[in-house]
């Protein structure tokens, strides 16, 4: 299949390129490195050494034989590169990890919540746009968030996307039908998530474009198979207090020695998944596309709940880092339950990696190796999602 990776250089997107390149695909990659410019904006780099992408594509060339393309453009903004690489490429499925994903960064200033929403929501429409003008059929494969759905879920299991519901009339019968499940974010950057289900909902019900939106819990660990063939293919592993996601910074902080950053009591509950399974959840997704006329397909790409005192705890079990409980700087629930259904992937093949069988590894072989291109300063999280009073 001929696949277009929308974001291939970010930390989802290389690894799920490589797979793919791997596994026989045809894969192109469209980057335009805004998340390595956010990196010099922030004075932080990855805490593994990332190859820049020339090198990237030439190491897997000269290891494996395979070829990945590239083209460097903003997808937001340079809409006609991408409405000419369509036509004229015509890929079979499109892959789209091309938005700001962090939801501290989203929430740093005014100029970054404008940003994360410009930046995302046009990167969609021009996606969806541009298949249409092109009359392209590929099958959209986006990666969605488990926070379009919040975290309250009031002990009900967070269906893959929709809900049943039943409806009272005046006329005492009952109406069935199923909504998207009501969207509850957190911040500006999973705001922007929410919006893209509509851009699916509108774009698959006027032009029957075919979609799968993954609602993806935090992505965990570093390496996959193939970023582990060589250092030149290392995937990014991000630690800083912007784009460092919990489980990854717990696991760098243990190996320099730095108390573990809890927000408040640690009762928060979130959903998780290690970056070996998000690959093989794509791969997975690329190979079942809905029919054509069918509505948007949704997963909950995630293997695993957790409270975040709970992974400090094992972490610190593993390793001894003490743990810290630090004012919390996001709005945001103190502790709550997450219940999550999961079966479409895992009746589609997927075998979890569980999280407590692989997080030894992960310390010893990327946050231990690489401890001394930590930069303490860079730990704290400084985006405040309200003023202080
Ligand atoms: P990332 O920031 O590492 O990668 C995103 C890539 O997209 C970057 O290389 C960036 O330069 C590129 N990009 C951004 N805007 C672009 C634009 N306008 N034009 C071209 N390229 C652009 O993020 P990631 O962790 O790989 O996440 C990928 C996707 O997966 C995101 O949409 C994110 O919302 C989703 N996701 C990530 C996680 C996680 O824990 N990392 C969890 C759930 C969902
Ligand atoms: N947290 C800590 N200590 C830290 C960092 C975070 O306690 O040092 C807490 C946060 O307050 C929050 C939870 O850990 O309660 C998760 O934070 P995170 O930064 O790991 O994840 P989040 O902001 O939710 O975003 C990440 C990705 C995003 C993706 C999302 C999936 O950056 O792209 O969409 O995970 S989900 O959380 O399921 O919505």
């Amino acid at each position: 299949m001929k696949v277009l990776v929308l974001g291939g250089d970010g930390f989802c997107g290389w690894p799920t390129s490589l797979h793919l390149s791997a596994k026989g695909h045809d894969v192109k990659i469209v980057d335009n490195f805004a998340r390595r410019n956010a990196d010099v904006e922030l004075e932080v780099s990855s805490l593994t050494p990332i190859s820049p992408m020339g090198s990237r594509l030439a190491a897997w060339n000269v290891l494996t034989g395979r070829e990945i393309g590239f083209e460097r453009f903003d997808v937001a903004e340079n809409y006609h590169r991408l409405l000419t690489l369509i036509k004229e490429w015509q890929p079979d499925a499109v892959v789209h990890f091309a938005e700001q994903r962090a939801a501290p960064y989203s929430m740093k200033s005014s100029w970054h919540k404008r940003y994360t929403v410009s930046n995302n929501l046009n990167a969609t429409n021009n996606l969806l746009a541009a298949l249409v003008e092109a009359e392209c059929d590929a099958h959209v494969v986006h990666l969605g968030t488990m926070g379009v759905y919040g975290y309250g879920t009031a002990g009900v299991k967070i269906p893959e996307g929709y809900l049943r519901i039943q409806v009272p009339t005046d006329d005492g019968t009952v109406v069935e039908s199923e909504i998207l499940y009501p969207p509850n974010p957190g911040s500006i950057y999973h705001l922007t998530k929410t919006q893209d289900q509509l851009f699916f909902a509108y774009y698959n019900k006027n032009d029957g474009v075919r979609v799968t939106d993954l609602h993806q819990g935090i992505v965990w660990g570093t390496q996959t198979t193939e970023t582990r063939l060589d250092e030149r293919l290392i995937n990014r592993f991000d630690y800083d207090g912007d784009y460092g996601t919990v489980l990854n910074r717990f696991l760098m902080q243990a190996a320099v020695k730095y108390p573990l950053t809890v927000h408040g009591s640690g009762g928060q509950t979130r959903a998780f998944i290690h970056i070996q399974d998000t690959v093989r959840c794509i791969e997975l997704a690329i190979e079942n596309p809905p029919a054509a006329g069918e509505r948007v397909q949704v997963f909950n790409q995630m293997t695993e709940t957790h409270r975040l005192i709970d992974l400090a705890q094992i972490v610190s079990r593993l390793t001894g880092a003490e743990i810290d409980h630090i004012e919390n700087p996001r709005n945001e629930a103190d502790s709550n339950d997450l219940f999550v259904e999961n079966r479409q992937l895992i009746e589609l093949g997927l075998e979890p990696i569980l999280l407590e069988d692989t997080l030894m590894e992960e310390v010893t072989e990327i946050a231990g190796k690489y401890a001394d291109r930590v930069d303490l300063s860079k730990i704290e999280a400084r985006s405040l999602w309200r003023k202080k009073s």
